[in-house]
């Protein structure tokens, strides 16, 4: 393999631990805390996982190890899309399981959850792993969506288990990864197949926490990365002074990415989804409201900017959510053949303006001819329209080059408007992890295993106090059916661990929002630069904007 200066130099980094877990394996000790009770729906959620529930917080701290001496062969797998830092868990995982006895054995389970079922892995070994370390993406064993989530699929993983001696499982993933987890580590209970199942919090999205999970890894990483590029683009508004653009960031719901990079960039606007959701924003409204600072800053000669887009945000416009349901309905089943046949787009325009409510056709009339196409050509296997193909950042800019047209004609804007368009998503969940996602992702895997030495199930690594110098994280485990509630899910009631939107009364919005209008209306664009890896710690270890808001600084 060709490695790269800063690849090799990376290897050689050494991933910061707790203080707590940095004295060896011979003086970790277990404090246990609390009995746990889950967020809400206690008596459901109990009753759904009777041998899992109610376990108690535990954190480690330093004296010595009571650990039962045990042979521990554990399969581990990455579920989900990639985010930074992946490696590390696994490595930080190997490492504990190698220091507590050699002969402790790690599988790598190969493709995501299939790699379970399908009997498909790999050993991990020093040479092996050493390639991976702090290093991005998931390519060490690969990922995957398969859903672990039926009995059969279980009873095939207790197999597969049974077959290699596999003492516990450590699932890398997120809100939904982890939900499985905790149910496959309840069948396991239950069916005393003494096999542990730990959970991992991961994702870029950042959607993955609560009051237990300070943050979930690659989040740090994938939004400094946008957020350089982001600044680099604002540095070319500022020399080239020409152009609008319009960027759509990661984060398939909730807009935590889109405003951490705001906050690193003070962007001119930055669009929330769950703010367009609780005002019930139209997307006229929304156009308008960009175009307000397109108007304002085209007034002080100034004809660029920057819009930052949150990839799911047309989903929270309630108008939009209804015009899909209905164009969902009037393709259903064989209407689509009809649909298909109709000879040109005008056939299919008057199809389309014939089915669809008045309300729906007044939104479907304002989008831009390229969005009504995709919004009824490409769509999923089920026939439904695949939201997040829609290409929003043209769909805001087009709409907002529609009102300055209006605008120009009433004579209230006068200045020059060219939109450029861009997607900041997959350049960043493979990215080299920042200090902090390879210092977190080192000790979640560590303390993963240490979970497991210790005889946990159901529960997921959790390293807190992320704020702080890593010296004094707090290194434990949470039961995810702490984290539980019951929800609605393809029209059942489903234990599941909540989603986390952005609040709106929570810290990070409260501060964006209390500058959004300066930045509108002026040039207050701030530069992060690249991710640094070495020199002084106030740079190369700085957490997110959010994580620091959060907490208070
Ligand atoms: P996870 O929730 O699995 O971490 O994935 C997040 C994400 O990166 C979203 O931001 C994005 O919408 C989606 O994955 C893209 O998925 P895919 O890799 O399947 O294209």
């Amino acid at each position: 393999m060709n490695v790269s200066p800063l690849q090799k130099a990376r290897y050689e980094y050494s991933p910061k631990l707790p203080g707590m877990l940095r004295n060896g394996i011979a003086d970790i000790c277990v404090k246990e805390g609390e009995a746990t009770q889950s967020v809400a729906d206690q008596d459901k959620i109990s009753a759904l996982f009777p041998n899992t529930y109610g376990k108690k917080e535990i954190t480690f701290q330093k004296g010595q190890n009571t650990s039962a001496a045990k042979k521990q062969v554990v399969g581990v797998i990455l579920s989900g899309g990639q985010a930074p830092g992946g490696h590390n868990v696994v490595c930080g995982l190997y490492d504990a399981l190698k220091a507590t006895d050699k002969d402790n054995v790690l599988y790598g389970f190969k493709g995501g959850p299939s790699g379970l079922l399908e009997d498909d892995f790999i050993v991990m070994e020093d040479d092996y792993i050493d390639q991976y370390r702090n290093t991005g993406g998931f390519d060490i064993i690969g990922s995957g969506r398969t859903k672990l989530e039926t009995e059969e699929q279980f009873a095939i993983a207790a197999e597969v288990c049974k077959k290699h001696g596999i003492t516990a499982i450590v699932i890398i993933g997120g809100d939904d990864s982890n939900t499985n987890a905790a149910v496959l580590a309840e069948y396991m209970a239950a069916h005393n197949t003494g096999v542990q199942v730990i959970g991992c919090p991961k994702t870029i999205d950042g959607d993955l926490k609560n009051e237990d999970i300070e943050a979930s890894f690659g989040f740090d990483t994938a939004t400094k990365t946008y957020s350089e590029l982001i600044g680099n683009i604002e540095r070319d508004c500022n020399s080239s002074k020409k152009y609008w653009h319009f960027i759509k960031v990661m984060g398939r719901s909730a807009s935590h990415v889109a405003l951490e990079c705001a906050l690193e960039t003070q962007a001119n606007v930055c669009l929330i989804s769950e703010e367009v959701a609780e005002k019930k924003m139209s997307l006229s409204q929304i156009a308008d409201q960009i175009a307000d600072s397109v108007e304002v800053r085209a007034a002080k000669g100034w004809n660029f900017g920057v819009v930052i887009i949150p990839e799911g945000v047309v989903e929270f416009v309630p108008e939009f959510s209804v015009l899909i349901g209905e164009i969902n309905e009037l393709l259903a089943g064989e209407k689509a053949a009809a649909f298909n046949a109709l000879e040109n787009w005008d056939a299919k325009y008057a199809f389309i303006e014939k089915g669809l409510t008045k309300e729906s056709m007044e939104v479907f009339a304002i989008l831009p001819q390229a969005i009504q196409q995709q919004l009824f050509l490409d769509r999923d296997p089920h026939g439904n329209v695949q939201v997040s193909l829609i290409e929003s950042e043209k769909l805001f800019s087009a709409m907002v080059g529609a009102k300055l047209a209006e605008r120009k004609a009433a004579g209230t804007y006068n200045g020059k408007y060219n939109a450029m368009h861009h997607f900041f998503g997959y350049e960043g969940r493979c990215a080299c992890p920042s200090n902090f996602d390879a210092d977190y992702c080192y000790s979640l895997g560590y303390n993963a295993f240490m979970l497991i030495q210790y005889g946990y199930t159901g529960y997921l690594s959790k390293v807190s106090n992320l704020s702080a110098p890593a010296e004094e994280w707090v290194a434990g485990g949470m039961p995810i059916t702490k984290m539980m509630n019951m929800a609605r899910r393809h029209g059942e009631d489903k234990p599941v661990i909540r989603k986390a939107l952005v609040e709106l009364d929570g810290a990070p919005f409260k501060y964006f929002e209390a500058h959004r209008k300066e930045w509108a209306e002026n040039t207050c664009f701030t530069f992060p630069g690249a991710i640094q890896y070495f020199g002084p710690s106030s740079v190369c270890d700085l957490t997110t904007r959010t994580l620091a808001l959060e907490k208070g600084e």
